[in-house]
């Protein structure tokens, strides 16, 4: 078992990375009965839903979970003290500093695994008490930093002694493999865990990604400070169109309001937000998160082996 593995009691070091009105507690359970970290994402949602997945997702497995808070949501701090009294043990945050939570979770046995977009914020969190850094790559899906997977990895890994876990960018063994050779504990992976037929969400969505190509992602949002990676569509085409007359960032956010939940729930793949990564190209089919999970595991050894003889030229 790897450092990241007994420190979470799982059995591969594979998260499902959280995505908002998607990672419910059906695809978090499925991930951690294959022995990887399943993850629900709070997202938006009031803290009566995250109750209720929470407390199904105990029924769906006894195995480790965790509960990703989304820190610009209204409810942010509810949901930081659900996870205290629904004796949640792992929390992920993101899109935001979880400085002033972290103590609280720490006191009350929690371990509290932050996502970050650069060596600053790691540093800053490894010093709060942060068990491990999830360092994610600009390649991601939804809101994301300005680094990508290739070069923010190593500098974290560099910069903190805690486990790092790799997200960006990664959908099969090719990828995992490349995260632990720049210096990664474990990787995480949204975009292929989407198109899983253990997540609910709409099959309109699905089907985007599983028919996405590599450039058929882009950001938008860069004028309000909150990057958003997303499939190319009508919306996307919209919002940057107001983006480049000089909209607010009022006017931007109105026009964002409803719109991932269009996407993720009624489906609407003109008017919804698409958030999903760059890998999008790589997911080609709809598999079982478990056997997702197992191909990646059954692939790392034949990836290292197709590394190790490429380097003939060394000496
Ligand atoms: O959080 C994510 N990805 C997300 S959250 C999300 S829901 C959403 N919907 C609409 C608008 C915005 C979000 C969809 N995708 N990834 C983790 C992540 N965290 N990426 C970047 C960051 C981040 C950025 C700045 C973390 C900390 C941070 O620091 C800010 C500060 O306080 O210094």
């Amino acid at each position: 078992m790897s450092d990241l593995c007994s420190l979470l009691g799982i059995e591969y070091p594979i998260f499902q990375g959280a995505m908002a009105w998607i990672s419910d507690a059906r695809l978090a359970a499925s991930v951690s009965e294959a022995g990887g970290l399943g993850i629900i994402a709070a997202g938006n949602a009031p803290p009566e839903w995250v109750m209720e997945q929470i407390d199904l997702v105990k029924e769906l497995t006894d195995k480790p979970f965790a509960v990703n808070i989304m820190l610009l949501s209204p409810y942010a701090k509810d949901i930081a003290q659900i996870v205290i009294e629904k004796g949640v043990k792992i929390v992920v945050t993101g899109a935001g500093n979880p400085g002033k939570y972290i103590e609280a979770w720490k006191s009350n046995g929690i371990k509290v695994i932050p996502v970050v977009p650069s060596v600053t914020f790691a540093k800053r969190l490894e010093k709060l008490g942060a068990d491990a850094i999830i360092a994610e790559g600009g390649e991601s899906g939804g809101h994301i930093g300005i680094l990508n997977t290739m070069a923010l990895i190593p500098q974290v890994v560099d910069a903190v002694s805690v486990p790092v876990i790799a997200a960006g960018g990664i959908a099969d063994a090719r990828g995992t493999m490349a995260a632990f050779m720049l210096g990664a504990d474990g990787v995480q992976l949204g975009t292929r865990f989407l198109a899983s037929t253990d997540c609910n969400v709409h099959c309109n969505y699905k089907e985007k990604v599983l028919k996405a190509v590599d450039i058929s992602t882009m950001v938008t949002g860069y004028s309000t400070g909150h990057p958003v990676r997303i499939i190319k569509n009508k919306f996307a085409r919209e919002y940057k169109r107001l983006e480049d007359e000089g909209a607010s960032i009022e006017e931007l956010e109105n026009f964002g309001v409803g719109a991932l939940r269009a996407a993720a729930v009624l489906g609407d793949m003109d008017n919804g937000s698409i958030m999903a990564g760059q890998s999008a190209g790589l997911v080609v089919r709809e598999e079982s998160s478990k056997d997702i999970i197992m191909d990646i595991v059954n692939n790392c050894k034949k990836v290292m082996q197709q590394g190790e003889e490429k380097l003939k030229w060394v000496r």
